[in-house]
């Protein structure tokens, strides 16, 4: 007969839950059964580094990129162990904006609510300014909806304000209709009265942005320099010094475009010069100057997808991409504009043109840094310039020594143009 010294004489049966908080962090609650049980996570996630693991009966853990994940929960007492392993789908969670005085949202999508967990307090007045940027339309949709009938409201404007056209008012239990402000705006009121009270509303509103007019050439594109290998994307630290108008009107590019930005923000990383060839021509058949995001995605001044080449389209052309401080590169293959599917120069070294014209960290292709003064090869030039602009006195700026654009001339700059020295883009690239 065994002898069983541990709580209750049963081992622990290990499960748990998980519930989205915002962006990428996820919380996690186990719900094992067993008596003084230790927990042990394991979320699946090793480019997360530490954080990978956690112990506790609840933890939260912030993901490093969207996907689906292994994640394990090891569940131990005296009497032995068990483990469940669940798969957890992780999207970048917007959480529901709960009634709260006046509040402005600029995201496309999402949820708004009273946000009682049972029923609504008396005396509420509370707004939702739905205004996401660049939107021609916004829609509403009711999921819940239950207030005092003809005592407790939500209305629903065509616009900015209560003083915008109204597209209902409604109380009581019936679903609203879907609406849609197509001004581009929505103003949402709730109000409650003094007495009565009911479990209150939640609707999901979306956004419509216009597919923008011209013909775009997208592609997807990771400078070394500012690449993070853990969180798989790029970072932005330059974007408080970028110039407002396109960098590439000086030698060696003398390109004279007139794109400029009304104002920086954290999605951009730097300008890029976005060439197409036309494979006889040693010069480009167009230029065009646009914005790398953090994501990789090239956009417009305006914010959308794509450098935009006006009203032309080309048939089985080539497509270079330049940086200040980064080695060219050509596509391998030729794309057609407009290109609806980007052209994904991150995927694999040999989408560009010539042998070595990329590096490759853990699978993932970029351009190469250190090509300080944008010729296309590197060199002591290189060198040379980076140390003079060092010494000149002001590197905090945006000066093309600073490799990994952190608005700083260190040594990480200079270890990066070694780590690269001698490489050279293809002829047709090189100034
Ligand atoms: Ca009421
Ligand atoms: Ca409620
Ligand atoms: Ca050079
Ligand atoms: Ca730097």
């Amino acid at each position: 007969m065994p002898l069983l010294v541990c709580p209750g004489d049963v081992p622990p049966v290990a499960s748990f839950t998980n519930t989205p908080v915002s962006g990428l962090a996820v919380s996690f609650n186990a719900t094992a059964t067993g008596a003084n049980n230790t927990y042990s996570w394991n979320f699946g996630d090793p480019a997360s580094g530490a954080s990978n693991t956690a112990t506790g009966a609840n933890a939260t853990h912030t993901f490093s990129a969207a996907g689906t994940y292994s994640v394990a929960l090891t569940v131990s007492n005296d009497c032995g162990s068990d483990i469940e392993t669940l798969n957890v789908i992780v999207t970048n969670y917007t959480p529901p904006v709960v009634c709260s005085g006046a509040q402005t949202i600029n995201n496309c999508s999402g949820v708004i609510t009273d946000g009682s967990s049972g029923d609504y307090a008396n005396n509420k007045n509370c707004t939702w300014l739905i205004a996401p940027t660049g939107a021609s339309s916004v829609t509403l949709t009711f999921t819940l909806f239950n207030t005092e009938a003809d005592w407790d409201f939500v209305d629903v404007y065509n616009g900015s304000n209560a003083s915008a056209p109204l597209l209902g008012s409604y109380s009581g239990t019936s679903l609203p209709p879907t609406l849609t402000a197509t001004s581009g705006q929505m103003f949402v009121r709730f109000t409650s009265d003094v007495s009565v009270v009911d479990d209150g509303f939640s609707a999901n509103y979306s956004c419509t942005i216009p597919e923008p007019t011209g013909n775009k050439v997208q592609a997807k594109i990771y400078l070394e320099g500012a690449y993070n290998t853990t969180t798989n994307s790029m970072v932005s630290d330059l974007n408080t010094s970028l110039p407002l108008a396109q960098p590439f009107n000086a030698a060696p590019w003398n390109y004279a475009g007139t794109e400029s930005i009304a104002a920086t923000n954290n999605n951009i990383i730097d300008w890029v010069l976005v060439e197409l060839y036309d494979g006889t021509s040693s010069t480009p058949i167009a230029r065009k100057a646009a914005l790398l995001y953090t994501d990789g995605t090239i956009h417009h001044t305006d914010g959308s997808l794509g450098a935009d080449f006006g009203n032309n389209t080309w048939s089985a052309v080539r497509l270079s991409i330049r940086h200040r401080n980064h080695l060219p590169v050509m596509s391998k293959n030729t794309i057609n504009v407009p290109n609806l599917t980007p052209y994904d120069f991150t995927t694999s070294v040999s989408q560009a043109d010539g042998d070595a014209q990329m590096r490759e960290i853990e699978g993932v292709a970029m351009m190469r840094a250190g090509d300080f003064n944008s010729d296309g090869t590197l060199t002591y030039i290189d060198y040379n310039l980076a140390i003079s602009q060092l010494l000149s006195g002001s590197p905090t700026n945006y000066v093309t020594g600073d490799a990994n654009l952190d608005r700083n001339i260190t040594n990480t700059d200079f270890a990066l143009y070694l780590n690269n020295l001698s490489y050279m883009s293809i002829p047709l690239l090189r100034y």
